[in-house]
């Protein structure tokens, strides 16, 4: 970083659910590591649940937010609606005990600069006062943030369900129907819609706009976000750029499996760490895989086994396997892997570019029904389902297209150019590595050093 005056004290603070705080984790290891001096002060904090995914990084310590949650606390079937909502109600001042914790930590230095998930719109407050520089990451899919960025517009305008939202730059392709059902008309003042309504209106005021993107993808929202935000700066794919080991072994042994496979026959299955599909879902996508007859690996939690049909287990013993933990980005970049049934968050959509991995796509909420729409309609590196859920004919039809068919070589092929897109992204001149020098110099020139 060069001589210093004054030390900097960059706090990333993290939204604690569903795979946003290890993109963020991700950004500040990169950040880190581009501190040569080693004199920065880097202060991450999220919830204790959160942080137990997240591996120890030597520069950055990590501070406890609490999430309403108590050591103890079973959370296993409640809604990530109710998990959020319970956090939400709780903030800024569970931040606030944790940001005094930091700076006692730090021998009294203060914060000089904070970048935080695009969900917590009260940091923009927090910086002002302590008049700092604000810099907020989105984690989701860049044309989810589009329909956001454009809300007022699209709730103006009379639309109906079939309407492609191509009015608004970048997204062009994408239907009314892609967005979440209260989206349109929903109380703005309530639960989820109220928090990305307050993160619609503080984006113009922070200092840059970070996304876990590559600049190409889509080259319409890189020229509106520039101008809509201050500063926009694309620095992904962060599991590219600074890969962050969030559950270390391969302890099911999927990589040894997947060796034994020809290239590109085995699809993988799963469905992130929020969603959770309806149990007769499940088992339609297990009859599905059966039938298809397609090696898979299936990640899904020992808890959802019970709606696996009768018998599936053991008649697919030497077909596929059914494992609580897969290393996913690794199981994407492995030559047997040819296709991802997923529900399209974005780090899952992300590391399937990164392995030039076709998708079969079964969003469920949030970004996901937008990411999917940009896999099928726009890049065409995916299918998807033609009603709301998985049905097993027509899994095994998309499985046919995608694994064996032409139609999968084609998404294959595009796949690939997107992969090298983002591989030259984050290499030596890529634009995310100049993005991220950028960020640096933002974090040292206010900070007065
Ligand atoms: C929320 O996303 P999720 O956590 O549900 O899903 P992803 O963004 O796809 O991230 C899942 C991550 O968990 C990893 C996988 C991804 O990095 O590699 N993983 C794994 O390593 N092994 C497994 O067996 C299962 C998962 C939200 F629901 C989405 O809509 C958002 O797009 C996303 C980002 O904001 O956060």
């Amino acid at each position: 970083m060069g001589p210093t005056s004054s030390p900097c004290h960059v706090a990333f603070l993290a939204f604690p659910f569903g795979t946003h705080a290890a993109p963020l984790y991700s950004l500040a290891t990169a950040l880190a590591s581009a501190d040569d001096d080693g004199t920065a002060i880097f202060s991450f904090f999220t919830s204790a649940r959160s942080a137990s995914s997240l591996p120890p990084v030597p520069r950055i310590k990590i501070f406890y937010v609490a999430d309403g949650t108590t050591p103890g606390h079973v959370a296993l079937n409640e809604s990530p609606h109710l998990k959020v909502d319970r956090f939400i109600s709780m903030v800024p001042i569970n931040f606030n005990d944790a940001f005094d914790a930091s700076v006692t930590a730090s021998g009294g230095i203060g914060f000089t600069c904070l970048i935080t998930d695009a969900f917590l719109s009260f940091s923009g407050a927090v910086a002002k006062k302590l008049a700092i520089p604000w810099i907020t990451v989105w984690t989701g899919g860049p044309s989810n943030l589009a329909t956001h960025v454009h809300a007022d517009l699209i709730r103006q305008k009379n639309l109906s369900n079939e309407d492609d939202l191509g009015f608004i730059p970048g997204l062009s392709g994408l239907r009314i129907k892609d967005l979440p059902d209260n989206f349109v008309g929903g109380d703005l003042t309530k639960g989820f819609l109220k928090l990305l309504h307050g993160m619609k209106l503080t984006l113009p005021d922070a200092d840059a706009v970070v996304c876990n993107t590559f600049q190409g993808l889509d080259p319409d929202l890189d020229s509106d976000f520039r101008s809509e935000f201050k500063r926009y700066y694309p620095v992904g794919p962060l599991s590219l750029l600074n890969p962050v080991q969030t559950k270390p072994e391969d302890r099911f042994g999927c990589i040894k499996w997947l060796e034994q496979h020809k290239p590109h026959s085995v699809v993988y299955v799963s469905f992130g760490t929020v969603v959770s599909l309806p149990g007769s879902e499940l088992a339609e996508l297990a009859h599905g895989l059966e039938s298809s007859g397609v090696h898979f690996i299936w990640s899904l939690k020992d808890s959802f086994r019970e709606f696996l049909p009768d018998g599936f287990l053991d008649r697919t013993k030497e077909q596929g396997m059914v494992v609580a933990w897969v290393p996913q980005a690794e199981v994407l970049a492995h030559e047997s892997t040819g296709a991802f049934v997923t529900h399209c968050g974005w780090n899952s959509v992300l590391e399937s570019i990164a392995g030039a991995v076709p998708l079969v796509c079964r969003p469920v909420l949030g970004d996901q029904p937008v990411n999917a729409r940009m896999v099928t309609g726009v890049w065409r590196v995916g299918v998807g389902f033609e009603g709301k859920g998985i049905e097993r004919g027509e899994l095994v039809k998309c499985l046919e297209k995608v694994v064996k068919g032409e139609e999968g070589k084609g998404m294959r092929e595009r796949m690939r150019r997107l992969k090298d897109m983002a591989l030259s992204a984050v290499g030596v001149e890529g634009s995310s590595m100049r993005n991220l020098k950028a960020l640096m110099e933002m974090l040292v020139g206010k900070s007065g050093r």
